[in-house]
This record gives C-alpha cells, sequence and structure tokens, in this order.
C-alpha cells in the first residue's frame, strides 16, 4: 500500500533563510537529454533565523556544484531525500550548479518535456525544481537570464520570459539565444520553449505609449486558427485599461500552443503557455463555446501580469489571492464582452455542478486550505471559482468604485511583493472604509452556507418582513484539522443578500427598510453578519415576491418557500436575468425530484409535470421572438438543472431514477411544445457568415437547444432533421450539436455521422476530442463499454491529457448514468485508467480521481463498488501523493 502522503500546515510557514537576486541559467537541448547550468546570485535573507541553505530538486542528476567559483567538497553539501543540502554559506555568494535531466521522459508535463513540436515548460506550483535545484517557492523573487541551446533545423524557435538578447548559431547545426527578463518573479513563473512552430504577431500600443509585440506561435500549419486569441489579447489589454487602469509592462508578450498540457493555460511572465484548446479556432472546427473560452481564458492568463505576476503569493495557501482575483476579472471581462446575464448564468451553473458538490465532499476546503498534502490538488473550484465568488462579493459589499480604489492602493503597496490574502482584504478595507475583518471567514471556513429565509406579511401594518438563518455545519475538513490538532473556529459569514420586491403585477417595489424616511431604489445590497437577522421593508401595500440573492449575490444556498405561482411569476417578471433564470430552475428541480419520487414508486407516467411548467417555458420560448427578447437567455432557461446537480439534492442519489425524470421531462417537453420547438428552429435559421459573436451566437444556441428537444422525439422526422442539421451545417456548432444529439440515437445515422465526422477530422487533434466527448457522454446502453472500446482507438492516447479529458473524465464527470451504472463496470474503468496513468500523470491521474468524490451519497450496493475501486487503488504500489491525498481523503472522510 502506498504511504500517506505529508502534510504541510500553512501554521509552519517561515520566511525563505537565503534569497536569490539574479539566475543565469543555460540550457541545452540534446536527444535524449538536456543540460542545465544554473547561476545563482543569492544572498542571506535579513529577517529569516538563519539554518542551512536547501535547495529544492527532482528528477536531477547533478554534475557539478560550486560555491564562489569553488567546487564544493563532498562533505559541505547532501541531498535530504531529493533536497540539496549545504550547511555552510556566507552572506553573499554565487552558487552554481550543472545538471542533467531527461525532457523526453517526462511525462508527466511538469518542469521542462517534450511534445510533438518540441521542448516546453511548467513549472506552477512546483515544476522549476525539475529543471534546476532552487529555492523553489513563490516569494523568493529573482531576475532571470536563460540561454537555450538546440538543434537548428528541429527546433528554430527559441523563446524565454522577457526580451530576446542575443542569438546565434553554434557547431553541429545547432543555434542558441538568450532573453532577459527585467522583472524579478518567482521560479513557478519561469517559461522557455525550443521547437519548430509558426508564429503571427501583431501591435498593441498602450495608454503611455508603449508599443507591444503580440505574438501567437502554434504548430506548423496551424496559423489560420489564431486570429481569435490574437484579438482576444488585444482586447484584454485595452480592458485592463479601461477598467483598472493596468497596462502591459513588457514589450513582447508571447501565447505558445501546445497540444500536450495539463491544464488550460499557465500566465508566465510575458511568455504565456497555452493548451491548444485555449488558442485554436476557426469556425468549421471550433464551437461558439470554445471561442468564448478562448476569449475568457487569455485574457484570465494576460490579467495575472498583474494579479498574479506583478503582486505573487506569499505561499501555496495563497492561491486564490491571484486565481480567486483573477478568475473575477475574467468574469468581470466576460460580462462586459458578452450578454451579462448569459455570462453569471454560466458562472452560477458551473459554481453548482462543481464547486457546490466539493464543498459538500471529502474534499472540501476553504478558499485558503490550512493545510495541504499536494498542492497541485488545489488548484480547485473552490480556490478558483469561489474563490472568484468571496472577491465578487466585496466589489458588492463596498460597491465599484472602492473596489477600484482598494486595487490601487493593493498595488502601491505591493507591487513586487509576494503577499498573503490578508493583505488583499487589507486594502480593500483601507481604501473602502468597510469592516471586512468578520469578512475573512470565508478564507477559513469551508462548505456552503445556506441561508433560511422566512417572510411575514403584515397587511395592516403595511409591512413585509424577512428572517435570515445562515447554516453553517462543519465538513471533514473541519474534522481533519481538529484530530491535527488545529480546531478551526467557526461563525457567521458576512455577506450581501441583493433583493428586489415584485408586487403581484410584477412591478419592481420602491424599497424602504425601516429607519429610512424614504425608499432607496428598487432594489438594495442587504448586509448579513447574524446568524439570524430582520430586515424589515415598510409601505408594502399588498404581499410581494421577494426576488432575493439577484445576480447570485453570495455562494450560498438558498431556502426559501416559493410557491410555483411565485416562481412564475419571477420567470415573467422579475428584472434580475439571474433570477428569471433562476425561478425556472428552481421550478424544473422541484418537478423532477417528484418526478424521481414516482418513478422510484413504480410508477412509468409522466402526470407529475404540471401543464402550467409546460405553458410557461412556451411562453418563455416565445419570449425570445419579442421585441428586446434574448435567445441567448431563453436557450439558458430552456436546459433544466444536470443529473449531477439534481443528484446533490437527494439525501441517497438513485442515478437511474434522476436520469429517467429528466429524460421524461424533455421527451414530454418535446412532445408538448413540438410545434413551438420546430417553429423556432425554422425562424432562427441564418445565411449570415458565421461569427462567434454575440447576437449570432445567441441565435444558434437556442435554436440547437430546439433541436435538442425535437431530438428527444422518437419520430423518423426529427431524426431526419437533425441528420440533416449535421450534414448542412455551416460551422462546428451546428456540427457538434447534431452530432451530440446523434451520439444518443440508436439509429444507422449515428454510426454514419460519427464515422464521417472522424474521417474528415482525423487530423485535427481538438477536434477528435470533440469526436470522444460525445460518444462519452452518449445515454444509449452500451456506453460503458464503448468508452472501454475507445481507450484502445488509435484515436485516443492516455499520455495526452486532452484525449484523457474529452473521453474519461467526460465519462466519469459528466455521464452520471454510466458512470454510476449498478455493475459497477463504470467505476472499475475510472479505476483502470487511474491507475495506469499514475505513474505517467499524476496530475491528470488524480483529476480523475476526484470523480469518486461523492461516492457516499449513494446507495449500499454502489458505495461497496466504489470502494471497492478505492481500495483497489490505495493498495497499489507506489501510488502518488496527488492520488494518494484524493482517494485517502474520499476513503476517510
Ligand atoms: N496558474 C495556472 C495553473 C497552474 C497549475 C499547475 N498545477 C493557470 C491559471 O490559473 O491561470
Ligand atoms: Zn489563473
Amino acid at each position: 500500500m502506498a504511504d500517506t502522503p505529508a502534510t504541510i500546515y500553512l501554521k509552519d510557514y517561515t520566511p525563505p533563510n537565503c534569497l536569490v537576486d539574479q539566475v543565469t541559467l543555460d540550457i541545452s537541448i540534446h536527444a535524449g537529454f538536456a543540460r542545465v547550468a544554473a547561476r545563482l546570485a543569492m544572498r542571506r535573507n535579513p529577517v529569516s533565523a538563519g539554518g542551512p541553505l536547501k535547495l529544492d530538486g527532482e528528477d536531477l542528476q547533478l554534475e557539478s556544484l560550486s560555491l564562489d567559483g569553488q567546487p564544493l567538497t563532498a562533505s559541505a553539501w547532501r541531498l535530504e531525500g531529493e533536497t540539496l543540502v549545504i550547511d555552510e554559506v556566507p552572506d553573499a555568494f554565487v552558487l552554481e550548479t550543472v545538471v542533467r535531466i531527461d525532457p523526453d521522459q517526462n511525462t508527466q508535463l511538469s518542469g521542462l518535456y517534450r511534445s510533438k513540436d518540441g521542448y516546453f515548460t511548467q513549472c506552477e506550483a512546483q515544476g522549476f525544481r525539475r529543471i534546476t535545484y532552487y529555492p523553489d517557492r513563490p516569494d523568493v523573487m529573482a531576475k532571470f537570464v536563460c540561454t537555450l541551446h538546440a538543434d537548428k533545423a528541429s527546433f528554430p524557435v527559441l523563446l524565454a520570459n522577457g526580451n530576446p538578447v542575443a542569438q546565434g548559431d553554434e557547431d553541429n547545426g545547432r543555434h542558441w539565444a538568450t532573453w532577459e527578463d527585467p522583472f524579478a518573479k518567482p521560479a513557478y513563473l519561469f517559461a522557455c520553449v525550443a521547437a519548430k512552430l509558426d508564429m503571427v504577431e501583431d501591435y498593441y500600443v498602450t495608454t503611455s505609449g508603449r508599443r507591444v509585440r503580440c505574438a501567437v506561435y502554434v504548430e506548423p500549419g496551424k496559423l489560420d486558427q489564431c486570429d481569435h486569441a490574437m484579438a482576444a489579447i488585444k482586447k484584454s489589454m485595452k480592458w485592463d485599461e479601461d477598467v483598472f487602469g493596468l497596462e502591459m509592462d513588457l514589450d513582447h508578450y508571447m501565447i505558445v500552443a501546445v497540444g500536450d498540457f495539463n491544464m488550460g493555460a499557465m500566465e508566465n511572465k510575458g511568455l504565456n503557455i497555452f493548451n491548444t484548446k485555449y488558442v485554436l479556432a476557426r469556425p468549421d472546427t471550433a464551437t461558439d463555446t470554445d471561442y468564448q473560452n478562448i476569449d475568457r481564458v487569455v485574457a484570465h492568463e494576460y490579467f495575472h501580469n498583474w494579479t498574479g505576476n506583478r503582486v505573487t503569493c506569499r505561499d501555496w495557501f495563497q492561491l486564490s489571492l491571484k486565481e480567486g482575483l483573477t478568475v473575477f476579472r475574467d468574469q468581470q471581462f466576460g460580462m462586459d464582452m458578452h450578454s451579462a446575464g448569459v455570462t453569471r448564468i454560466q458562472e452560477v451553473r458551473g459554481l453548482r455542478a462543481a464547486q457546490f458538490p466539493e464543498d459538500a465532499g471529502p474534499m472540501a476546503h476553504p478558499i485558503r486550505p490550512a493545510s495541504y498534502a499536494e498542492i497541485n490538488n488545489f488548484y480547485t473550484a473552490t480556490v478558483y471559482e469561489k474563490g472568484a465568488e468571496v472577491i465578487r462579493m466585496i466589489h458588492t459589499l463596498i460597491g465599484k468604485q472602492a473596489f477600484r480604489r482598494g486595487m490601487d492602493l493593493y498595488f502601491q503597496r505591493h507591487d513586487g511583493q509576494a503577499v498573503t490574502c490578508e493583505d488583499f482584504i487589507s486594502a480593500m478595507q483601507d481604501a473602502s472604509g468597510k469592516d471586512l475583518a468578520q469578512f475573512q471567514r470565508w478564507y477559513n471556513q469551508a462548505g456552503t452556507p445556506k441561508l433560511v429565509v422566512r417572510s411575514q406579511f403584515d397587511a395592516a401594518a403595511r409591512r413585509y418582513t424577512l428572517e435570515v438563518t445562515q447554516q453553517f455545519p462543519a465538513t471533514p475538513y473541519e474534522e481533519r484539522m481538529t484530530k491535527d490538532g488545529l480546531p478551526q473556529a467557526r461563525g457567521p459569514y458576512h455577506l450581501p443578500i441583493v433583493i428586489g420586491l415584485l408586487d403581484g403585477e410584477g412591478r419592481e417595489l420602491p424599497l424602504r427598510l425601516e429607519g429610512e424616511t424614504s425608499p432607496v431604489g428598487t432594489q438594495r445590497v442587504l448586509e448579513l453578519r447574524e446568524a439570524q437577522q430582520r430586515f424589515v421593508f415598510e409601505d408594502v401595500a399588498t404581499e410581494p415576491v421577494p426576488s432575493l440573492l439577484r445576480g447570485f449575490s453570495a455562494p450560498v444556498l438558498l431556502d426559501y418557500p416559493y410557491s410555483t405561482a411565485q416562481l412564475t411569476h419571477l420567470m415573467a417578471y422579475d428584472t434580475d436575468a439571474v433570477n428569471r433564470w433562476e425561478a425556472g430552475q428552481r421550478l424544473a428541480t422541484g418537478i423532477l425530484l417528484e418526478g424521481v419520487a414516482a418513478i422510484q414508486a413504480g410508477k412509468t407516467t409522466n402526470d407529475w409535470i404540471p401543464q402550467d411548467y409546460i405553458t410557461a417555458l412556451a411562453r418563455l420560448l416565445g419570449s425570445a421572438f419579442v421585441e428586446g427578447g434574448d435567445p441567448a437567455l431563453v436557450a439558458e432557461a430552456l436546459n433544466p438543472p444536470s443529473e449531477n446537480v439534481l443528484a446533490e439534492q437527494m439525501e441517497v442519489v438513485d442515478p437511474d431514477a434522476i436520469h429517467g425524470a429528466r429524460m421524461t421531462l424533455l421527451r414530454t417537453l418535446a412532445r408538448e411544445l413540438r410545434e413551438a420547438f420546430l417553429a423556432a428552429y425554422l425562424e432562427l435559421a441564418s445565411d449570415e457568415p458565421y461569427s462567434p459573436e454575440g447576437e449570432q451566437a445567441g441565435r444558434r444556441a437556442l435554436r440547437n437547444a430546439c433541436l435538442s428537444y425535437l431530438a428527444q422525439l422518437d419520430e423518423a422526422g426529427a431524426q431526419a432533421l437533425v441528420v440533416g442539421h449535421f450534414e448542412q451545417a455551416g460551422n462546428m456548432t451546428d456540427t457538434f450539436a447534431a452530432l451530440a444529439s446523434l451520439a444518443s440515437l440508436d439509429i444507422p445515422a449515428r454510426h454514419v455521422a460519427l464515422d464521417s465526422f472522424y474521417s474528415k477530422w482525423r487530423d485535427e487533434a481538438l477536434v477528435v476530442d470533440k469526436w470522444l466527448q460525445v460518444q462519452a457522454l452518449s445515454r444509449l446502453p452500451g456506453t460503458t463499454a464503448d468508452v472501454r472500446a475507445l481507450m484502445t482507438h488509435p484515436a485516443f492516447d492516455i499520455r495526452n491529457p486532452n484525449k484523457v479529458y474529452a473521453l474519461v473524465r467526460a465519462f466519469c464527470a459528466a455521464n452520471p448514468k454510466h458512470f454510476h451504472g449498478a455493475d459497477g463496470e463504470g467505476y472499475r474503468l475510472a479505476a483502470d485508467v487511474i491507475l495506469q496513468l499514475d505513474p505517467m500523470n499524476p496530475q491528470v491521474a488524480s483529476r480523475i480521481a476526484r470523480c469518486f468524490d461523492r461516492w457516499r451519497k449513494f446507495d449500499p450496493a454502489r458505495q461497496a463498488l466504489a470502494r471497492q475501486q478505492l481500495e483497489r487503488i490505495r493498495a497499489a504500489s507506489s501510488l502518488s501523493a496527488d492520488v494518494a491525498e484524493v482517494v485517502g481523503k474520499a476513503l476517510e472522510a
């Protein structure tokens, strides 16, 4: 059995005892190995307690070691595990090392590794130690100069952070290039590339007149897929100047796309490295969603240049300092660039699908955890998405202008530093005058709080009262911390409840709170601080319908006893797009849970679907076509909560009943609203030239939503419509929508479509991923076996993270009917992949392992099957810390 990985605690943080001022790297790449010579100009840290110099290293072969020009004698240094320890160092010194590494065999994709077109790096969080010995921690910030050497014909492009300073040819057909980064940075932001790539460049002139060269490097032959990413860079640069007054600080801003990459992208200073998925796009290869994701990821990485790079994290516990804030910034950018309502709805959907289950499961942690075993396991929905919600709450509580002043103050105080979440909060508090002491609980408490809201209407006194109670039960995180002797204090949260009240005609009421002399607008931010708090509205003539948590103003569960009539009222009249959508989701959830109960009771009818709901959806669909209608919002509203989100609502999850109820609802709606869906489908057809932007994409989203309803009809005519849509599609959005529907239909056209799609796109890796994904998500019986078979198809490669995500993670995370199949085959498949992948790429293996998180929510038979697989994984010899932590916590919780 694998060892339990050691736990690292925030409380144990101590400042580094030595600092690095200057790093001079010389990386020479050869077939089968690379040699890295590092010269570190170091000095003792005046604020540290002293002690030996310790340098992190991983998979390095040390060839030479010298201090101030003198080779170190054997007794002067030692290896403790893989850490290089030197007991005696002077106050200031130069340490030189030469190591040999093997990038060709680096399947972890952390450090320097080989991909199809050359060599690339990924250093966050702790990959730099796989390149050279170094104090690999974010609070050590140094200036870097990097020289690369490689074969010129095979790897004509040599890049590193900062500015190119010199280059030349050398013997044996090799060449070299030196890059210098003028900004001090932590090692996790180091990057270099030696590859054969095509490049497109453009210029952006900043407000202060800096001419920035923007370049996108991609696999040869793919320059026709770079326009959107390039436009996104320039849009992001402009937006950050306009909204936050933040300018690009370098002369070169480069994005390099690579097909083998563990995550989305990486914000290395001036040299971002991206998964191809977030760069390459052409109308026939990428969907509208892909285009939007590219905008967002490009913006995210660019925004990190200030929130993350200029001001970085003191230690990895502070990860949300840069990630939560940067996600918040890319979300604001998304809301400014696309429909604000739809953007926000998609975020809320994502939060419920990924973060709420995480907060309710064995890996629950606060946005700033106080301990971890493997930091790579904490690049989570909690740190990122809940982290962004926490920043958003500050924005709501103090207002846009004070938030901007807080950002300015944060940069004024901390530019060039590695800081903590408290430093950010202090800047916000000092700039706004708002006391944020209690608010900091969001950084330290795990779990999704629940707000229980009850209302009373006193007609005689014309008074409407909302009584809010907060619940925040302890999670396995708090239990674990208590066991570790670090009990975490818990208390009520400080949060904003954005609210409006609607009267019987759907009008917004002017809001006058108790103690105020006149109403202040029709929408208010109520500040909740107490475990129980009451808000009293005066001058209310008739009982209103409350629109609570508008814009999803806090990441909480809301318990308010809405009646069906109130929900349909909100769906029709709420001025807040998120709450209009939310009302529909609530209504659908209630109905679907009744359907689940009916199926569990052995009923096969659909009489649990109220006619009112069908009428409400018909009205909703119609609203897309009236003046001012928003087809994209309607498309969102037509999509009921996913099976996974419904599962979170159940005490014991019944994946078959949930699937059955949801499918019955979709089929019933398809039958009842057939004519409306068909009319909308025809009306929304367009022969405009493709653009991924705004209105056109919204119309496509609604048209494809109608198509997917029609595809539920077990009728030749409807199926022919889907096949026709596939055959005539003029862009990947339409092609993919039709293919996704066909993948769940047991008709000959399914195979014809899948085959023709594959033969057309077999050489376009990202499109092949889509082909794998639609099959992984199929509802058809036999899907688990199909996924297993696809794992041996030439299109699949377990060493490529995108392939694993497209096929295996899609199956495990988004096909609950089959992943949780009663025969246990889904669990076995996942475990097989985790065990095979862990020795190659623990980060990706660990992400698949997270799919077991909710295993205890299922019935005893499924629990037994899941436990069997979890135990089987845990029993493997030499399991990575990544997988060991996830599986260990899943079994312990
Ligand atoms: N900061 C990187 C994440 C790197 C994760 C390494 N395991 C991407 C991002 O959030 O922008
Ligand atoms: Zn980030």
